[in-house]
């Protein structure tokens, strides 16, 4: 396996270099997700800079990601393709369950393993280019980089179900309203809107970020009552930093901003 970074590129963006923009940048393939490109991306979120605070993931060319490579997909055996779609899930598990929150920003194609890699993310902003499908259904394969297990969270199992078996394309307004993405925005704009998002982000507290992004999908999958305790846990945890008590201190002293509509 190639673990060169020759198809990915890492910017460092803002004052302190608190954003790190993570782009693929093989758009004479659609950006489709060959092995070298998986293991860069396993390295790149398993590697992130202590800078870096929240980072935003986007495609170079017109497309976010045509998904898996399918000129490798042929050269696989039954027992190869268990260890490669292990490699996916590893690798997209450093960019879920990493140490920084992640954007997506989604334009063009955003399909297959696309479609899964942006699902790995916490916040995905799409612009009106954007469209989604899974195309597996009529490969004849299956998702294979945990998509069968974070899709349905976002959009439930039956619109999953009728992606794969009928091959149905979502628009970006459409995908927007079915949990897709969180925001839409116009066409050209997802990068600045994700970065904008990210700068954000990485002003939060990082016990608060850490929490939702390690805390929050594992109490969503806990009975009730599991749930209840470790959100009691996770929040007197997250309290009890020294920069909680100064952000509400400041809030009570007036020197803090309050909830405004937009
Ligand atoms: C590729 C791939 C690819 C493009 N693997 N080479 N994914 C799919 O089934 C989607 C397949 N791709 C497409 O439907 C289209 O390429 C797009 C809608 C994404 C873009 O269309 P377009 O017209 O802009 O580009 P193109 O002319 O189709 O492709 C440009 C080149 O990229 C061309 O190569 P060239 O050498 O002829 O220039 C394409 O062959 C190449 N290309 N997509 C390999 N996917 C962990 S399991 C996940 C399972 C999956 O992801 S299955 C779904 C795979």
């Amino acid at each position: 396996m190639n673990t060169q970074h020759t198809d990915l590129s890492v910017q460092l963006h803002g004052e302190q270099q608190e954003v790190a923009i993570v782009t693929l940048t093989r758009a004479a393939k659609r950006n489709a997700l060959n092995d070298g490109l998986i293991l860069a991306i396993r390295d790149t979120f398993q590697n992130l800079p202590t800078s870096v605070r929240a980072a935003v993931i986007d495609g170079s060319g017109e497309h976010f990601c045509a998904g898996l490579d399918l000129s490798e997909l042929s050269e696989r055996d039954a027992c190869e393709g268990v260890f490669h779609s292990r490699l996916w899930h590893t690798a997209l598990d450093c960019v879920e369950k990493g140490r920084v929150p992640v954007v997506a920003a989604l334009h063009g194609a955003v399909v297959g393993g696309g479609l899964e890699l942006a699902s790995a993310c916490h916040i995905r902003v799409a612009d009106e280019s954007t469209f989604y499908a899974l195309p597996e259904g009529t490969r004849g394969i299956f998702v294979g980089g945990g998509g069968s297990v974070r899709i349905p969270k976002l959009i439930g199992a039956a619109r999953m179900t009728d992606m794969m078996l009928t091959g149905r394309v979502y628009n970006a307004t459409d995908g927007e309203r079915i949990g897709l993405a969180q925001y839409l925005v116009p066409a050209g704009t997802a990068r600045d809107k994700a970065i904008e998002l990210a700068t954000r982000i990485a002003t939060n507290a990082p016990m608060t970020n850490y929490a939702l992004m390690h805390a929050l999908p594992r109490i969503a999958e806990q009975p009730g009552d599991h749930g209840f305790f470790t959100e009691a846990l996770i929040s007197s945890i997250a309290q009890s930093a020294p920069e909680a008590k100064a952000r509400v201190r400041a809030f009570l002293e007036g020197k803090a901003a309050k909830v405004r509509k937009d």
